[in-house]
């Protein structure tokens, strides 16, 4: 068992390589966005992060939001999403339920009242199935501010809305037309 500081560094360290920058330890994702185990294991013990099949195992199984997946055969390993380097998830296009949250921090609420919610560095506007996770989000980055964002109707007028692996909703970007202040 690892103990819950490691578990967060390991986890950390997989976001960083998986999602960002697979080339700090030389590894590479292919177009799904996969790696080999044994490689990753290899060139992670080699920069100084020291992994074992098991270790990865245990990080996959008990990561508090599923971030990362093995495929079938237990022989690679993936980010379910998030990344900023290019990679084609598989999603299925998905109807979202009628309502989705957004938490996001009170000082860009000026900002997206114009813009709407853009992607910045990842491939979608990430969306909450609920208001606590929406806060929790939006804590990340300063004071929480929550929207609500009219899914359905989005869905409806054509946007494409996708499910990642560990329920978070994805999507291109929300105009500020389906956005409402939410309290909580
Ligand atoms: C904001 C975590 C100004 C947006 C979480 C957010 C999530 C704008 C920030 C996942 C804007 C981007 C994603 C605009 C959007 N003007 N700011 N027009 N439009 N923003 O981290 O949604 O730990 O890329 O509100 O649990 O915070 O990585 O997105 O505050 O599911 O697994 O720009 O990351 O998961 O920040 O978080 P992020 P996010 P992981």
């Amino acid at each position: 068992m690892l103990s819950n500081e490691e578990t967060v560094r390991i986890s950390k360290f997989l976001s960083l390589v998986l999602r960002h920058r697979p080339d700090k330890i030389g590894i590479s994702l292919d177009e799904n966005g996969w790696t080999d185990v044994q490689e990753l294991i290899r060139k992670a013990g080699a920069a100084g992060v020291q992994l074992s099949p098991d270790v990865l195992q245990e990080v996959v199984e008990t990561n508090n939001k599923k971030r990362f997946a093995f495929n079938e055969r237990g022989d690679m390993i993936r980010a379910n999403q998030g990344h900023s380097v290019s990679v084609e998830l598989g999603y299925q296009a998905k109807q979202p339920p009628e309502i989705l949250y957004h938490g996001t921090a009170l000082r860009v609420v000026d900002s997206i009242k114009v813009q709407g919610l853009i992607k910045q560095k990842r491939h979608h506007v990430h969306l909450s199935p609920d208001v606590d996770t929406a806060v929790s989000v939006g804590r990340r980055h300063g004071k929480p501010f929550v929207y609500t964002v009219q899914a359905g109707q989005m869905y409806r007028d054509g946007y494409t809305f996708y499910q990642s692996a560990n329920g978070v909703w994805l999507t291109e970007e929300v105009p500020p037309r389906y956005l409402q202040p939410t309290s909580y």
